[in-house]
């Protein structure tokens, strides 16, 4: 289950105490997504990022995510936009209507408007995955998605 993203400290060639951030948390599945908040934050505070910079802001469901992240990214001042939902399969084909939408979508805006804007999307067959990802057993990917934009910033 190891990648590339591990949890803890890296190096970072930016000064983070200076740079903000954005984190976009998506209400669906709400105690899974709070839980990848959590961790984004307290990988961004680890950092040496200061609490005032970090903005966070809801939107409905992970579909709205790729509209939150262009409102924000389009902000002066934001330099990377943080993703974050969980999206659970279900009977219908919602599933993969909504992570092919967010993935596109979400991939656009950071080509559109060259800042960092991170994929922290859970796309799970069941709860129990979403668990095991959000603080769970295979870490917590919020925390990875921290980590993900302290490296693009870092490019
Ligand atoms: C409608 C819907 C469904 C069925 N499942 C999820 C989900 O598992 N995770 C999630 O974040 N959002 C879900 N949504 C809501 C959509 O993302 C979106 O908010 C609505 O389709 C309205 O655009």
């Amino acid at each position: 289950m190891a990648g590339p993203l591990t949890t803890g400290k890296i190096t970072s060639r930016i000064d983070l105490s200076v740079t903000r951030f954005a984190i976009i948390v998506a209400e669906w599945n709400e105690e899974i997504t709070e839980a990848l908040y959590h961790g984004a934050v307290s990988s961004l505070l680890v950092h040496g990022v200061k609490k005032e910079n970090i903005i966070r802001k809801n939107v409905p469901g992970t579909f709205e995510l790729s509209l939150g992240a262009q409102w924000m990214a389009e902000r002066e001042g934001i330099d990377a936009v943080i993703c974050l939902g969980c999206v659970i399969q279900g009977e219908t084909p919602h599933f993969d209507y909504i992570c092919q939408a967010v993935s596109y979508g979400l991939t656009e805006v950071g080509l559109k408007t060259g800042k960092p804007v991170i994929f922290g999307v859970l796309t799970t067959l069941n709860k129990q995955q979403a668990f095991d990802r959000s603080g769970g057993k295979y870490g917590n990917k919020g925390e990875e998605a921290a980590l993900t934009a302290i490296k693009m910033l870092s490019f």
